[in-house]
């Protein structure tokens, strides 16, 4: 595509986000027509969705969207999951409200599938998509105090907000329960970001996190 280099030239410092990401030229162009199309009333504004359909850690699928407001709120069944907000907060540091496009990118790079053929340099800093990165950009979306613990509470409101419509509350106590108990080793009744990663070890998150950006 000729049109590639013109609009990256345009990009403020694409060079340090392709390197910082992982992102191709490609990508990043692309990236900043969906940034540009998405931020056209300039509101700042862009809508992410998370959801799992079972709600649980250790079996979790995820999806993603990324949707104008007006198309958020179009889709039903999608508009019943405000999780979004989540995704965005845990990138926003506060008193930040908009979404630049260098954040836009960082957020969409936790996505980004892992590249098997990258030779891996152990001194070189770790991937934004490396598996323990898309794990701790899990961790944050439940850990909404940033205390460095999934509380009961901070998983019962995650869990409410993702199958609000199925199950019933107590089901919801439920699942929590069984879930801090299965993941809580050391039994303070919360799940610490090792504890968490521990009982994430047999999910292949490096796949159900993924987003294959060029189609
Ligand atoms: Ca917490
Ligand atoms: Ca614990």
């Amino acid at each position: 595509m000729g049109s590639t280099n013109s609009t990256l030239s345009k990009i403020p410092n694409a060079g340090d986000l392709m390197q910082e990401t992982g992102f191709s030229p490609a990508h990043i162009v692309r990236l900043y027509d969906r940034y540009k199309a998405l931020d056209k009333d300039k509101k700042g504004h862009l809508c992410f969705f998370f959801f799992s359909s079972n709600g649980l850690f250790t079996k979790f699928s995820l999806n993603y969207f990324l949707l104008s407001p007006q198309d958020f709120g179009a889709i039903k069944e999608l508009a019943m999951n405000p999780i979004s907000d989540r995704i965005i907060g845990a990138f926003f540091s506060s008193g930040q409200e908009v979404l630049d496009f260098p954040s836009f990118v960082r957020i969409l790079a936790h996505f980004r599938p892992v590249d098997k053929n990258r030779p891996k340099d152990p001194n070189s800093p770790e991937h934004i998509n490396s598996r323990s990165n898309k794990l701790k950009f899990i961790f944050q979306l439940y850990d909404q105090d940033k205390d460095g613990k999934i509380s009961r509470q901070e998983l019962l409101q995650v869990l409410r907000t993702m199958l609000e419509k199925q199950v019933t509350e107590e089901q919801l106590e439920s699942i929590a329960d069984r879930t801090i108990q299965e993941a809580d080793l050391d039994r303070d009744d919360a799940i610490s970001f090792d504890e968490f990663r521990k009982s994430m070890e047999k999910v292949n998150i490096e796949h159900k996190m993924s987003i294959r950006f060029l189609r």
